[in-house]
């Protein structure tokens, strides 16, 4: 399969890794969009959000539970944000997902 993330995961395109377990992957952005921003991926592969069934329920609630784990080992006490892009009208742009965490600076509404 010719996915990005999969590949980072697998290690065949380097990244900035934060964190690994059996479950999840997470990363750097290479494109930051705040002093802190990375991602958290499943290492099973999953395109988007919509394609989520029954069985990958407790992988997503653990990428929430790394997301908030990782949040507050660098530094987002004061807050931060999550974010999962769904599809091309939601700004998806890597077909694997994963869950944006953005920290460090104040958060605006709405979104762009
Ligand atoms: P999106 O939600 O699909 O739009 O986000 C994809 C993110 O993946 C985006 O923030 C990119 O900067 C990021 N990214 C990355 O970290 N490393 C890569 O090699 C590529 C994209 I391509």
């Amino acid at each position: 399969m010719d996915c990005l993330f999969c590949k980072i995961i697998d290690g065949k395109i380097p990244s900035k890794k934060i964190y690994e377990d059996d479950q999840v992957f997470a990363f750097h952005d290479i494109n930051p969009q705040a002093p802190v921003h990375f991602l958290v991926i499943p290492k099973k592969h999953i395109a988007t959000l919509d394609d989520v069934t029954e069985e990958d329920r407790a992988v997503v609630g653990h990428m929430l539970y790394t997301a908030q784990k990782l949040a507050k080992e660098l530094g987002c006490e004061a807050g931060y944000r999550t974010v999962f892009n769904c599809n091309e009208q939601g700004g998806q742009t890597v077909y694997h997902i994963h869950l944006h965490v953005l920290g460090k600076r104040q958060m605006t509404w709405p979104p762009g």
